[in-house]
């Protein structure tokens, strides 16, 4: 498909069009997630910008290259059909944040709002169950990991990212999409093969728009296109199977209330297991001698 063609297969996309037709879907919500700084906000803005074909503006909060910028969860509409959310990005998978991630992504808590990481079990329970107040049935989620060829992955670093596929794997039932982003800045090549390895199907790469480098060309503008394609088609591949969001629903949530009071327990035996830690004599100050 050329770039006109792939456009008008974006834009005219409908959940009513599906085989089955939307089985009670009416949006498809592409769930960005990843650490802090990848570049999950400048990823929106430069979906927006090659979609709604206007000015490059910065939609979405684009931070430093340490990151931490994106503090809201906010939705980014896209199409009538394809709504983008920026989830906040977090520093190091702890177990808690994690499971605020895995809410975040099981498109459990109300979109819009400040992101407040949980501090234990019960605030996850919580914020769940308040959740359910507005409780949404009819989004189409599909997970979004967005990674920076620029930090690379060390071994030691595989683990952690694999496990965090894995769950947004057996949350959401779809093989998240890995978008690699600063693609020119680093080893493409190694960073590809290891998410390969950890079974990730769908891998894109592209150099986002910036401020400094908004210079659209043909090839810019088929990687982002060419990505949208790709979604859709494994949205559609998935909405051929008979669906029930409500039921869906449920799933994720027994998910993440099952893995943060795994977390939880598991925190309660390391409490245990750890060595009391013997507070150091405190430094003399000069006052003291
Ligand atoms: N050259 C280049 N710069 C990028 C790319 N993606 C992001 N940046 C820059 O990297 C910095 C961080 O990007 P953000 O988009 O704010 O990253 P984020 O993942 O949203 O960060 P938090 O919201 O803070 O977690 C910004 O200065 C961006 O301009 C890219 O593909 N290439
Ligand atoms: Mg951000």
């Amino acid at each position: 498909m050329d770039t006109d063609q792939l456009r008008e297969y974006i834009t005219s996309f409908s959940l009513d069009k599906c085989a089955q037709g939307n089985q009670g879907y009416n949006r498809v919500l592409l769930q960005l997630f990843g650490y802090l700084g990848h570049g999950k906000s400048s990823f929106i803005n430069s979906c927006k910008y090659v979609l709604n074909e206007g000015e490059f503006k910065r939609y979405s909060d684009t931070g430093h290259s340490d990151g931490g910028k994106t503090t809201r969860r906010i939705t980014y509409p896209l199409t009538d059909t394809i709504t983008v959310v920026d989830n906040r990005g977090c520093a190091t998978m702890n177990s808690y944040e994690t499971g605020e991630i895995f809410a975040q992504l099981g498109n459990l808590l109300p979109l819009d709002q400040e992101v407040v990481w949980p501090t234990g079990y019960q605030s996850i329970v919580h914020r769940l169950v308040e959740g359910d107040i507005d409780a949404n049935y009819s989004d189409f989620v599909v997970p979004i990991f967005v990674y920076s060829v620029k930090k690379g992955i060390t071994e030691e670093e595989v683990p952690e990212i694999k496990n965090l596929l894995d769950n947004a794997r057996k949350l959401t039932g779809l093989d998240p999409i890995v978008v690699l982003t600063f693609k020119s800045q680093g080893d493409l090549t190694g960073v590809q093969a290891k998410f390969r390895n950890m079974g990730t199907e769908r891998i894109f790469q592209l150099e986002n728009f910036t401020p400094s480098d908004r210079l659209r060309t043909r090839a810019r503008d088929q990687e982002i296109l060419t990505f949208f394609h790709g979604v859709l088609k494994d949205v559609e591949y998935r909405m051929s199977e008979k669906r029930d969001p409500p039921r869906e629903r449920a799933e994720r949530k027994k998910f993440v209330l099952v893995f943060a009071h795994e977390m939880e327990q598991e925190k309660k035996i390391q409490a245990l297991v750890k060595p009391p830690v013997i507070p150091k004599p405190r430094p003399r100050t000069c006052k003291q001698q």
